[in-house]
């Protein structure tokens, strides 16, 4: 079981307080109970088992209990509803850094919410934010990290698509310290957006993104675009150049298929 001790950073923005379930449906449906309740800015819920782990649009997250790090951390931002994007760009941001600092990894972000190595999933990051038009309520951010898990544990569809941090490295990893470690990440970048050093942030995401005229096909509501990537704008958008109306495309949320071997980023 992992120790909430262990990942708990006493007198910080985030991560103060650190609850461990063995077992819940989504730690982002129980922190979300516990916003509703009051809860403060910082507090962490993590899970070894989520019997209805989630990922976007209804899809599902696997995790096999006890393997990896489900994880949820409840912000109340003083910003305007508008810029709730980019928590989620933040997040792979720190996700990226820390896979980084602590263990060499050069992992690459998928626009606009999987963090990826060798083209194989290894993260998911889910934000739900609520708010009225002026202001945010709270957010509550899920990060999903493959860390111990071995592919052949999750169903066969997945397996050739994901990576752990273990599978990468063939070395058992220790949980709380990358918890921790994460934690430290996202509180950082957290204050250099409440600072106003939201550009900062986006550049670093580009940075891990590489995403600079990726050929990517986009499913949209409307058909499918495909094209080179432009650029993303400051509120998260995905510009893309579709090739066949010959103009831009602004995607704000919809599933992005990268078509050529990856970058490799910085
Ligand atoms: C995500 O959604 O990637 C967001 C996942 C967020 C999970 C965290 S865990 C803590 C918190 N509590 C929750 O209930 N959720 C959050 P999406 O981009 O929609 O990707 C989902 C897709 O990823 C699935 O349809 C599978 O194809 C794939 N997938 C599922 N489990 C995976 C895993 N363990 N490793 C790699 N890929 C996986």
């Amino acid at each position: 079981m992992l120790l909430a001790e262990a990942i708990a950073r006493s007198g910080r923005r985030l991560g103060h307080t650190v609850l461990v379930e063995a077992e819940t449906g989504s730690t982002n449906d129980e922190l979300r109970g516990r916003a509703e309740a009051g809860a403060p800015e910082g507090l962490v819920l993590v899970a070894e088992a989520q019997t209805r782990g989630r990922g976007r649009l209804g899809r599902q997250w696997v995790s096999p209990a006890g393997k990896n790090l489900a994880m949820s951390v409840l912000l109340r931002p003083r910003w305007s509803a508008e810029h709730s994007f980019r928590i989620t760009l933040l997040a792979g941001v720190a996700v990226s850094e820390t896979l980084k600092k602590l263990y060499g990894l050069q992992p690459r972000i998928k626009w606009p919410n999987d963090v990826l190595i060798r083209d194989r999933k290894l993260c998911g990051i889910l934000a739900e934010m609520k708010a009225t038009a002026a202001e945010v309520d709270y957010i509550v951010l899920g990060i999903g990290v493959n860390l111990n898990l071995r592919p052949e544990e999750l169903p066969e569809e997945l397996r050739a698509s994901a990576t752990s941090v273990g599978a990468e490295l063939g070395r058992p990893i220790a949980r709380e310290e990358f918890a921790r470690s994460l934690l430290e990440a996202l509180e950082a970048r957290y204050l250099s957006l409440e600072q106003g050093r939201w550009l900062e942030v986006l550049e670093a995401w580009h940075r891990w993104a590489a995403i600079q005229g990726q050929e990517v096909t986009v499913e949209t509501g409307s058909g499918l675009i495909q094209g080179p990537v432009q650029g993303v704008d400051e509120d998260g958008a995905l510009r893309v150049f579709d090739r066949q109306t010959q103009s831009e495309s602004r995607i704000l949320a919809g599933d992005v298929q990268y078509l050529r071997p990856a970058k490799p980023s910085p």
